[in-house]
């Protein structure tokens, strides 16, 4: 999926974030990238107040989404503000570029190893290469500090710049995924089974289903959708049984009891929470719903901060379900967009939820917040599939 007509969502861009000291060469560096003046350059420390993000097509990665950063040394009267800002660039990058302008400080120390605590892919480089007196000495300062092997570059002559967007479609192939990743093989025949009840949208499919209907026709999959009501005659029309069947939960049980024996069974939300997540966790999550008792706390959290609705599933819906398993008194909070809470000691288990305003990175950097607190996590695909018993049933890998 090589290709962007612009319409991508940022959710679904590989997201690139330049972090580094004040003046250090971010802004420049990301004009230099995109071959645009996107960003204000200056030569006054904190030019930069709020990240700038840039969608673009990078060559050999696709749709992608170029954030640049205040410098993380920012220590104006705003200084903290846009710092936190930048945390937020932080915690939903899929590679991390970090500029070094002199030696390598504490701020830059720190900020390697928050990223190594999450998994994410650095690149290191040695800004503004024309004008530096010593490149190799500050190269293999950088190394014998970090392990990182920097790029040099620079802004101004273009030096580096292609090799800067070659280890960037590296990392890219490194981290590419696929919503059906393992379950099957092109030219296997997937059965969908998408019910369009009353709360589907006029004249259009849900996008879970449309994702993955476009992946599998992308992967030459011969795709046969219908309702459960169809199901039974779809399979008579069928020589052989599916290899795979993706249902929506609300008809799990219907369709598990039509399922063949040689087919193997999934559903939507599964499918998502491992595309959007680490499955193994989510799963080990919600067995902690078990464990809950009515002196329990749980946090569930949104990733949009849009107006909920009456049905909504994280504030009405999933707090039903749970209260009526562990008890009336279970204490739930609910937060949204950027309220996530830094401790989480309080909670005993977080939902999140099916996050399709963040991308991947963002959710797993929740993730690893949760399991450096020793805090089970889930999400509303996997609680909900686990509230109603068919988390044991349903094929997660
Ligand atoms: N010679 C040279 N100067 C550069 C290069 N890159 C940036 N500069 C200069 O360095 C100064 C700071 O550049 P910016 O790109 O604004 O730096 P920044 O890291 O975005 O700075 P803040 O937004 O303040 O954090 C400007 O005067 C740029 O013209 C380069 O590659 N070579
Ligand atoms: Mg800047």
């Amino acid at each position: 999926m090589k290709y962007d007509n612009g319409n991508t969502p940022h959710t679904e861009r590989f997201c690139v974030a330049l972090f580094g000291l004040c003046n250090s060469g971010k802004s420049s560096l990301l004009n230099a990238i995109v071959g645009q003046q996107v960003a204000i350059v200056s030569d006054i420390a904190g030019t930069t107040t709020d990240p700038i993000s840039k969608a673009m097509e990078l060559p050999d990665v696709g749709a992608s989404l170029i954030i640049d950063t205040p410098g993380l040394d920012d220590n104006t009267l705003l200084g903290e503000m846009r710092v936190q800002r930048s945390r937020e660039a932080i915690d939903r990058c899929d590679v991390a570029v970090i500029l070094f302008s002199d030696g390598v400080s504490d701020i830059e120390k720190n900020l390697i190893e928050e990223l190594r605590r999450r998994e994410t892919p650095i690149i290191a480089v040695i800004s503004k290469c024309d004008i530096k007196p010593n490149v190799q000495g500050l190269s293999h300062q950088i190394t014998l500090i970090t392990g990182l092997a920097p790029i040099c570059t620079s802004a101004t002559t273009g030096e580096g710049i292609d090799l800067l967007r070659q280890a960037i479609a590296q990392r890219h192939t490194a981290e590419q995924r696929l919503i059906t990743e393992g379950f099957c093989q092109p030219h296997d025949v997937v059965m969908l089974i998408m019910p369009q009840d009353a709360q589907a949208p006029k004249g259009r499919l849900i996008k879970p289903q449309a994702q993955v209907l476009r992946e599998l026709l992308e992967r030459e999959c011969i795709t046969l959708c219908c309702t459960a009501e169809q199901m039974a005659d779809a399979l008579t029309t069928m020589t052989a049984p599916p290899k795979l069947i993706i249902t929506d939960s609300q008809v799990f049980d219907k369709v598990y009891s039509l399922k063949p024996e040689g087919s193997r069974l999934t559903s939507f939300s599964i499918l998502f929470a491992r595309y959007k997540g680490d499955i193994e966790t989510f799963v080990a999550g919600a067995k902690a719903i078990e464990q809950l008792t009515p002196s329990s706390r749980i946090l569930i959290a949104e990733a949009c901060a849009h107006a909920p609705k009456s049905e909504d599933i994280g504030r009405v819906k999933l707090p039903r379900m749970l209260r009526r398993k562990v008890g009336e008194a279970l204490r739930i909070d609910v937060v949204a967009g950027n309220e996530f809470p830094c401790d989480l000691s309080p909670y005993d288990l977080v939902i999140h939820c099916g996050a399709c305003m963040f991308n991947r990175r963002h959710v797993l950097s929740r993730i690893a917040q949760a399991a450096e607190q020793g805090v089970a996590i889930t999400n509303y695909g996997v609680a909900i599939a686990a509230l109603q018993g068919i988390l044991d049933r349903v094929q997660t890998q």
